[in-house]
């Protein structure tokens, strides 16, 4: 056991659960024949249920084809039935029990596909054939990872190891890794990958990067995932020519119209393109004086009814030094309805950058004539990276559960659209570059699948099928993951602190970071602490950044004394003696809150140990090892935090506080210029 094969390992059953796959030998069956001869995703169905039932039952699972397995009556047979036209399209299933066994009952192949990875996830959790039955439909039409990989095979944000994209031996040799990765996609209901940085090279429009895209849709396709490419706007004058990528120019469409059209030549199902525009440096409409809404209805204009663009709402610029929270509402929200209908707009969790906490976006509910998906990271870039234990699933759920007070929650706001997550694969034998890390990829597919899915439940039934389903450590470890975001935000950014993290990699504690050139670029730009107090003031007093949200949703946040403390210091810049209702100072709970990660970390630890043996060895003793890293480094974070607030304050630790292991000096001198993930 090295993490490979992720939650598809199909662990031998045992028990009841064994005795009831086992009553008869077993039998697959795929139809010939009809609307559908011998589909290759039909194919994959069959292959992964006879591949796992196999295994789960411990005994060759045989594949027959149509009536042959009519005849033999002692078999049970699972049966696919993939045009039915009952089940709705779009990867809907039905798994029904039969009079012979089990049928899969779908309009499209891919519905038999997710219909087939859903069977074997019941039965891995322990279900018994003959009680499952169920009914499924996706929730969101698009399902996306967007890798932020670049064609030198590095990975922006990338904790896992190099890229699993190899551009050097593409398109003519084709790993067996690629379709594993489809396959666990199409395993939790992933449909679509944009396969590069958002922060693009133009290079990947280049002719022989298309060949190459090329060989891994087709691969790809027979899993229902469709590719995508990162678009820089500057292609036209980067690669193609032109001295302009002004989107009015008709020189620029045509250059983008002629390269849709070869794209759409190699790859008919090509999804489209994503576009990171004027943010961060990329270019943009905004460098001619074009609105967002002007560059990207010029690139889906050049898609047509053939794919769609997914346009990033992720903008700030170095001229606004009032509130960065606020520039992208105020950006886009004045461009509700002005985007054509084959534009998606993709709108970070929260309105900075992916920090362990933030109150949802405002945009999500507030632009109701605009397709809105919300993006979400995978990779931990500012939550411990790799080898810090924290499950995001009940993070992801704070966000899609929240009402915008526009009537509609976050989850109901993007129904038209769907989720993307950045990608935390990589080259790491065990592909997320921990084996905890699996479960936010597992997690975030399945909420893009269903939103309404519990975080128990996915943590549950990811522990279940990636490490042993026996009860006693389900419920533990599970426990343990839904507990771990906490206890990451409280030991770096409690009570609503956010973007403390060090300059560059983010790496470890930089609260003290001052002076960069850009405003927005310092820690202390978000915390604004000195000698009085400490929060960013985003109430009308302030930044008025509450505006921006319906008054019913404001209105959570707009009493320091009546709101959930969780968000306190985002949205209220509060004296260090301002006292909780219960009496505790900001100060002493602040203290407080540090120490609580901190100790969470060694509660971690500890259930771990306990489960030693239960589970294989290697992976076990991995995980103790990452544990004991993110019990150090907790520790780190919470004593070079107090460190700095206490030379901002020169107040005294509450009583029975440990001081901090050294002086604020030795925390400021660290340095890292080995972070990865630059
Ligand atoms: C930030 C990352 C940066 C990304 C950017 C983005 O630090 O590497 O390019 O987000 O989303 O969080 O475009």
């Amino acid at each position: 056991e090295d993490g490979y094969r992720l939650w598809l390992r199909y662990a031998p059953l045992e028990g009841p659960a064994l005795a009831d796959l086992t009553r008869r030998p077993l039998a697959v069956q795929i139809p010939v024949g009809g609307a559908i001869p011998d589909n290759p995703t039909i194919r994959a169905a069959a292959d992964e249920l006879q591949k796992g039932l196999s295994s789960l039952s411990g005994r060759q699972v045989s594949l027959m084809k149509g009536h042959d397995a009519e005849t033999r009556a002692d078999h049970a047979i699972i049966r696919l039935h993939c045009a039915r036209s009952e089940i709705a399209a779009g990867g809907a299933f039905s798994i029904r029990q039969s009079s012979r066994g089990l049928d899969i009952l779908a309009s499209e192949p891919i519905g038999c596909l997710y219909g087939s990875f859903s069977l074997l996830r019941a039965l891995s959790e322990g279900m018994r054939l003959s009680d499952i039955g169920r009914s499924e439909a996706p929730r969101y039409p698009l399902r996306m990872l967007n890798h932020w990989d670049n064609p030198d095979g590095s990975v922006e944000r990338g904790y896992a190891g190099s890229s699993i994209f190899d551009w050097w031996k593409l398109p003519d040799h084709l790993d067996q890794w690629m379709i594993d990765y489809a396959r666990a996609n199409a395993s939790i209901g992933i449909n679509g990958v944009v396969v590069n940085n958002v922060n693009a090279s133009a290079m990947m429009l280049e002719p022989r990067y298309i060949a190459r895209l090329k060989r891994l849709a087709d691969a790809w396709r027979p899993y229902g995932i469709r590719v995508y490419l990162s678009a820089r706007f500057s292609a036209p004058r980067d690669i193609g020519g032109l001295e302009t990528a002004d989107p009015f120019d008709p020189r620029v469409a045509a250059w983008w119209k002629d390269k849709a059209d070869e794209i759409y030549a190699a790859i008919p199902d090509f999804g489209g393109f994503l576009v990171k525009a004027n943010s961060e440096g990329q270019p943009g409409p905004g460098d001619y004086g074009r609105t967002h809404a002007d560059g990207a209805n010029m690139l889906a204009h050049a898609l047509g009814p053939r794919g769609t663009v997914i346009w990033r709402a992720f903008v700030y610029s170095e001229h606004d030094e009032a509130d960065r929270a606020r520039q992208a509402f105020a950006e886009f929200a004045p461009l509700d309805g002005q985007f054509a209908d084959n534009v998606i707009l993709q709108v970070k969790n929260g309105p900075i950058d992916f920090q362990p906490r933030e109150p949802f976006h405002p945009l999500f509910g507030a632009m109701p004539d605009t397709r809105v998906m919300l993006e979400t990271q995978i990779t931990k870039e500012y939550l411990g990276f790799s080898t810090h234990l924290a499950f995001l699933a009940p993070m992801w759920k704070e966000v899609l559960d929240a009402p915008t007070g526009h009537g509609k929650t976050v989850a109901e706001a993007i129904a038209p659209a769907g989720m993307a997550g950045v990608a935390n694969i990589g080259s790491d034998r065990n592909w997320s570059g921990s084996h905890f890390d699996q479960a936010n990829w597992y997690a975030f597919g399945r909420l893009a699948w269903d939103p309404s899915l519990s975080a128990e439940q996915l943590a549950r039934e990811w522990a279940a099928q990636t490490w042993s389903r026996e009860e006693g450590f389900v419920a533990d470890i599970s426990a343990m993951m839904l507990g771990s975001r906490e206890i990451v935000a409280d030991y770096m950014t409690p009570l609503g602190l956010a973007h403390l993290m060090a300059t560059g990699h983010h790496y470890g504690p930089a609260p003290w970071v001052c002076d960069l050139p850009r405003p927005e670029w310092n820690p202390c730009y978000y915390h604004r602490a000195d000698r009085q107090g400490i929060g960013f003031d985003r109430t009308p007093g302030g930044s008025n950044a509450l505006a921006d949200y319906a008054p019913i949703a404001a209105a959570r946040w707009a009493d320091p004394d009546r709101m959930d403390s969780r968000y306190l210091l985002w949205f209220h810049h509060l004296p260090w003696d301002w006292t909780f209702p219960d009496g505790t100072s900001l100060w002493q709970t602040l203290v407080q809150r540090y120490d609580a990660g901190v100790a969470g970390v060694a509660q971690m630890q500890q259930v771990w140990a306990g489960h030693e043996g239960e589970i294989d060895a290697r992976r076990h003793a991995d995980v103790a090892d990452f544990l004991k890293i993110q019990r150090r480094e907790a520790q780190w974070w919470r004593d070079a935090s107090i460190a700095y607030w206490q030379s901002l304050n020169s107040l005294p630790l509450p009583d029975g506080t440990r001081p901090p292991a050294r002086s604020l000096g030795h925390y400021r001198a660290l340095s890292f210029p080995e972070a990865p993930g630059n």
